[in-house]
C-alpha cells in the first residue's frame, strides 16, 4: 500500500516537473514581442475602416487550444489564448520533407510534358533533312505544348540558327543546343523565392488568389508545410467565407503542421477574416500568414473587387509580400485570359502552376511568365501533401528533355 501511495506521489512530483519544464521552455520560446507602439494593437477593437462590410462580428468565438487536437499533456491549461506559436507546434505534428530538391525528384510527375515536348522535339531536330516541313512540325509541337506564339516563334528562330552554325549533330549536341534554347526561354536569372520574410514584428504576408478549383486550399496548406519543413510559424487565414467547408478543409492542411487557422463566420467578409489572421499572425508572433481566398471567375466584376478589397484591408496593416495566382496548368490557354485580369485587379508578384502532373502542356509555364512579365514560383505536381515544388528552371528543363 505504501509503495503505491509512493510510486502515486513520485508520478505526480515527475509529471508536474515535466509539465513546468515544458510551459517553462514554452513560455521562454514562446513569449510574443512586447506590445509594440503600433496603436492598432494596443487600441480596442482594430477597425479596418472599410465601410459597412468591414461590419461582420469579428470576435467570433476563436477554437481553444484544445480542440487543435495536443496529444495530451498538461499544456492546454498553460496556454491562453491567442495561443502563441509555439504552442501550436505540439509534438505529434507531421514533419514534412526538406524542400530541396524537390523538384527533381518528382521529375517523372512531368512524364507527359517530357514525351509531348522534350522527346518530341528532339525526335524531330535528329531528322536527317531540316527542311521547312520539319520546321513546321517543332513549331506545332511548342504550341501543341502551350509554349506560345511568340516564345515559339523566338525558340524556333534560335534553333534554327544554332542548327547551321552546328553542322552536324549529334544527339548530345542537340541537347545541349535545346536545353540551352529552352532555358532563355525559361529564364535563369529571375528571383523565384517566395518572399516571406517576418520584419519589424510584422509577419511575412502571403495571399493566394485564382479562379475555382485550380488548387489554392492546396495550395496554401503545401506551401504551409513548405514554411514548417524550412523552420518558420505559420498562421493561416480562411478567407473563403462561401462555405464552411472550405475553412476546415485549410484547418486540416494546418493542424497536420501544427499551424493555426483563423476562420470568420460562414458568408462573413473575407476582408475581415483577412485582416484579423494577420492582426493575430503579429499578436502571436508568427514568422509569416498565409491567407486562403475564395475561388472566383475573372469575369465576375463583383467578386473581383471583393478581391482587390481584401488586398486593401490587409494592407491596413502592412504591404503584402506576395499575391501568389494559382493557375491550373490543364487549362491552357485560357489561364492567360485569368492571369490578365487577376493581375489588374491585385498585382500578381508569384504564380503558383498546378497540375503539372497531368497535362502535356507544360510549355505554359513559359506562357505564362511571358504574359504576365511575373515568374513561375511554385509547381503542384500532384495531390500528395508534398507534391508542391519550387520551381528551379534547369531541373524543370532537364526534366522535360530527359536525361
Ligand atoms: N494532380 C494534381 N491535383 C492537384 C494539384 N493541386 C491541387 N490539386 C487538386 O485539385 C483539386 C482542387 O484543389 P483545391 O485546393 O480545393 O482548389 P481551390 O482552388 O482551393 O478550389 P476552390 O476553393 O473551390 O476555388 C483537389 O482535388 C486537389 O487535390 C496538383 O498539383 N496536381
Ligand atoms: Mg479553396
Amino acid at each position: 500500500m505504501e509503495t503505491v501511495i509512493l510510486a502515486v506521489v513520485i508520478a505526480v512530483v515527475v509529471l508536474g516537473a515535466l509539465g513546468g519544464l515544458v510551459v517553462g521552455t514554452r513560455r521562454k520560446k514562446s513569449l510574443p514581442p512586447p506590445p509594440p507602439a503600433a496603436p492598432d494593437i494596443t487600441a480596442p477593437p482594430a477597425e479596418p475602416h472599410v465601410g459597412d462590410e468591414a461590419e461582420t462580428p469579428r470576435d467570433e468565438p476563436r477554437r481553444t487550444i484544445e480542440e487543435v487536437d495536443l496529444p495530451g499533456g498538461p499544456a492546454p491549461t498553460a496556454v491562453e489564448e491567442p495561443p502563441t506559436a509555439e504552442a501550436v507546434e505540439a509534438p505529434g505534428i507531421e514533419i514534412p520533407e526538406p524542400t530541396a530538391g524537390r523538384l527533381v525528384r518528382l521529375r517523372a510527375r512531368l512524364s507527359r510534358s517530357q514525351n509531348a515536348l522534350g522527346k518530341g522535339l528532339l525526335t524531330l531536330l535528329s531528322r536527317e533533312h531540316l527542311d521547312d516541313d520539319t520546321w513546321e512540325e517543332i513549331e506545332d509541337t511548342l504550341l501543341t505544348a502551350d509554349v506560345g506564339v511568340q516564345p515559339t516563334q523566338e525558340l524556333v528562330e534560335g534553333l534554327r540558327e544554332r542548327v547551321k552554325v552546328l553542322g552536324t549533330r549529334t544527339p548530345e549536341e542537340l541537347r545541349g543546343l535545346l536545353r540551352g534554347e529552352l532555358l532563355k526561354l525559361v529564364g535563369t536569372d529571375v528571383d523565384r523565392t517566395v518572399k516571406t520574410e517576418p520584419e519589424d514584428r510584422k509577419p511575412g504576408i502571403v495571399m493566394v488568389v485564382g479562379v475555382n478549383g485550380t488548387g489554392k486550399t492546396t495550395t496554401t496548406g503545401k506551401l504551409a508545410r513548405v514554411l514548417v519543413a524550412d523552420g518558420r510559424t505559420v498562421v493561416l487565414g480562411a478567407a473563403d467565407t462561401f462555405r464552411a467547408a472550405a475553412a476546415d478543409q485549410l484547418q486540416t492542411w494546418g493542424e497536420r503542421v501544427g499551424a493555426y487557422t483563423v476562420r470568420g463566420p460562414e458568408a462573413g467578409d473575407p476582408a475581415s477574416v483577412a485582416f484579423d489572421a494577420v492582426k493575430e499572425g503579429k499578436e502571436m508572433g508568427v514568422d509569416v500568414v498565409l491567407i486562403d481566398t475564395a475561388g472566383r471567375l475573372h469575369t465576375k466584376t463583383g467578386l473581383m473587387d471583393e478581391l482587390g478589397k481584401v488586398k486593401r484591408v490587409v494592407e491596413k496593416h502592412a504591404p503584402l509580400d506576395e499575391v501568389l495566382l494559382v493557375l491550373d496548368a490543364t487549362t491552357g490557354q485560357n489561364g492567360l485570359v485569368q492571369a490578365r485580369v487577376f493581375a489588374e485587379v491585385v498585382d500578381i508578384t508569384g504564380i503558383v502552376l498546378t497540375k503539372l502532373d497531368g497535362t502535356a502542356k507544360g510549355g505554359i509555364v513559359i506562357a505564362v511568365q511571358r504574359e504576365l512579365g511575373v515568374p513561375v514560383k511554385l509547381v503542384g505536381l500532384g495531390e500528395g501533401a508534398d507534391d508542391l515544388a519550387p520551381f528551379e528552371p534547369e531541373a524543370f528543363v532537364d526534366a522535360l528533355i530527359g536525361d
